[in-house]
């Protein structure tokens, strides 16, 4: 029986916490099972045992702070004569030495010494390469971190390798642009497989060693000298920090390589799982929570919780052309997602006849004309529903955040929403219950004018109660309406059409108007939406309901 001390490896320099003892003593564990997790400012790693063993004593605890060559562990090799010696030996994806992995990291650099000369040798090219991975049958590549036309700083990572047991993270030898990514995912690196080619700023030396070996001119010889970039001095001269594999991670999340792995064989992106361990590390069962939640349905509830729809590469499907988004569509997509995900949405539908209305309206367009006012259904849809929100108060009111209070409010005022070029805009106009038909018709016209023209204040959209959404002018015979929450309901309206009606003898035809009615199943229970819609529909079908 041999007894062995593991050692911290050479993480590149600097002191690092240890976030996780995976061991405790009497265990044992195979070669490469995880001892401990390690966490600096920008990664994690795990350090892998490099024999199998039994644990004889820990020498660190969760929440210390550890550098090079402190003792983890001790372990009791079966089969082995005992050494005296300490043995750091490194297994197969454990930490290589300094210098070996400088190398490693940029095998086709020169690697020359860090300068504090200015870099002024120009721009060079250079094809950056796995380095020694420790691996000689390869590892896979589970992310690309960059793509063609991306400036990389020193250190940023290019690609994400991955196996059982570890993954790890290749990191940039230089700042600079990249000119070709040469791997993809789902490629087996190893050492030497080629990443990708960057321009960087060469300094001084480089370039004059490039003159002394004319074999290794770069590919882009700069016609004058480069003027020497801010910050690229010491990255041109010098290969990023020694590669230290096992190393993980991916910006916010911090996850070992077998949760990482079973996250991927579960298809969950972990950014979307909550992590319980230190620092907010992923641990398995937070993982299996997840999955748990996702069975149930409860894990639908935060946006946070929603799978993430993954990232398609449309192009290699057929031509296609990429247009960025307007601010303001952008908006509306945050805010119909916010509202879509927060908010139990029902909907329901309705068939309003408006076949008089539709006659009234017909008989003062003469009128509308002199007064320069077009009089669509809109002011008439507009009326009716302030006078149902006055009348079904549940309908003109909010939820406290908190979910403490309901808030009614005592004003009228409706939101329509307007198309415009530039996306999707709610205007509100105030105290709808208080003004006349045709000083609805002149308002809304000017708001969706306001609107279209780009013109329209903060105020303009602020304080509504309520909200029409009317497709009546476009078509479709009905659709769901998504509340413009903190409101608690909106009416969406398609277009009229005419449809037999049975009177009681017979069928007549009448101008129906689809009308559908969105609301928040928190503040809103089926029946008042019933009762809402149908008194709704009461006063369209006969507008003199108007007056009483
Ligand atoms: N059925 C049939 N015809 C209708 C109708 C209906 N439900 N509603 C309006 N119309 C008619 C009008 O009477 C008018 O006809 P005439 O020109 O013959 O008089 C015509 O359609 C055009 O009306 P309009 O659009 O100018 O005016 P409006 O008051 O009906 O609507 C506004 C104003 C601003 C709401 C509308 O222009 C608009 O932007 N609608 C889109 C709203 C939207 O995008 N909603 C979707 C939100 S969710 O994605």
């Amino acid at each position: 029986m041999a007894k062995e001390t593991v050692k911290i490896p050479d993480l590149g320099g600097g002191e690092v916490d240890v976030i996780e003892v995976c061991v405790k003593v009497g265990d044992v564990v195979a070669k490469e099972d995880s001892l401990v997790v390690l966490e600096s400012d920008k990664a994690s790693m795990e350090i892998p045992s490099p024999k199998a063993g039994k644990v004889l004593s820990i020498s660190l605890k969760e929440g210390s702070t550890v550098s090079e060559g402190d003792v983890i562990l001790e372990i009791e090799v079966e089969g082995e004569a005992s050494s005296e010696a300490t043995v750091e030996e490194p297994s197969e994806t454990e930490a290589k030495p300094a210098e070996e992995a400088e190398q490693a990291a940029a095998p086709s650099t020169a690697a020359p010494a860090k300068s504090e000369k200015p870099a002024v040798g120009g721009l060079k090219r250079e094809m950056i390469k796995v380095p020694d991975i420790g691996a000689s049958d390869g590892i896979e590549v589970i992310e690309v971190c960059i793509a063609e036309g991306d400036e990389v700083g020193e250190g940023d990572s290019l690609i994400v390798l991955e196996s059982d047991k570890a993954s790890m993270e290749v990191p940039s030898p230089y700042s600079g642009k990249i000119v070709s990514v040469a791997i993809k995912t789902g490629d087996n690196a190893k050492q030497g497989t080629a990443i990708a080619e960057i321009e960087y700023q060469a300094t001084v030396e480089e370039s004059d060693a490039e003159l002394e070996t004319p074999d290794k001119v770069p590919e882009k010889a700069p016609d004058k000298p480069a003027p020497a970039p801010e910050k690229t001095a010491p990255a041109a001269s010098k290969p990023a920090e020694p590669f230290v594999p096992s190393v993980v991670s991916h910006a916010d999340v911090y996850a070992g390589p077998a949760v990482r792995k079973l996250a991927r064989e579960f298809g969950i992106e972990l950014e979307q799982v909550t992590g319980t361990g230190p620092r907010n590390r992923i641990l398995k069962e937070d993982l299996q929570q997840f999955v748990k939640d996702l069975a149930t349905g409860k894990a639908a509830a935060p946006a946070s919780g929603i799978p993430a729809i993954p990232e398609v590469d449309f192009s290699q499907f057929g031509e296609i052309d990429v247009q960025p988004m307007t601010k303001l569509h952008k908006l509306t997509a945050a805010n119909m997602h916010r509202s879509w995900v927060n908010l139990p949405h029902v909907t329901q539908f309705d068939e309003v006849d408006i076949s008089d209305l539709e006659d009234f309206r017909a008989s003062v367009k003469k009128e509308g004309e002199q007064r320069g006012v077009k009089l669509t259904p809109l002011p008439f849809l507009l009326k009716a529903a302030a006078l149902a929100l006055r009348t079904h108060p549940k309908f003109n009111a909010s939820l406290s955040s908190d979910g403490e209070n309901i808030v009614f409010k005592k004003y009228v005022n409706i939101g329509i929403a307007v198309d415009t070029p530039a996306g999707l805009v709610v205007p509100v106009i105030r105290d709808v219950d208080k003004k006349t038909l045709w000083e609805l018709a002149a308002e809304s016209a000017e708001l969706a004018q306001k609107a279209k023209d780009r013109k329209l204040k903060p105020a303009d959209m602020q304080g509504g109660c309520f909200t029409i959404s009317s497709l009546g002018n476009i078509g479709g015979t009905g659709f769901t309406p998504i509340i413009n929450a903190p409101e608690v309901a909106i009416m969406g309206v398609s277009k009229l059409a005419v449809k037999p009606q049975w009177n009681g003898s017979e069928f007549l035809p009448r101008k129906m108007l689809p009308v559908s009615l969105s609301y928040d199943h928190r503040a809103i229970n089926g029946v008042d939406a019933g009762q809402f819609f149908s008194f709704m529909g009461e006063i369209l079908a006969d507008i003199r309901r108007l007056l009483l």
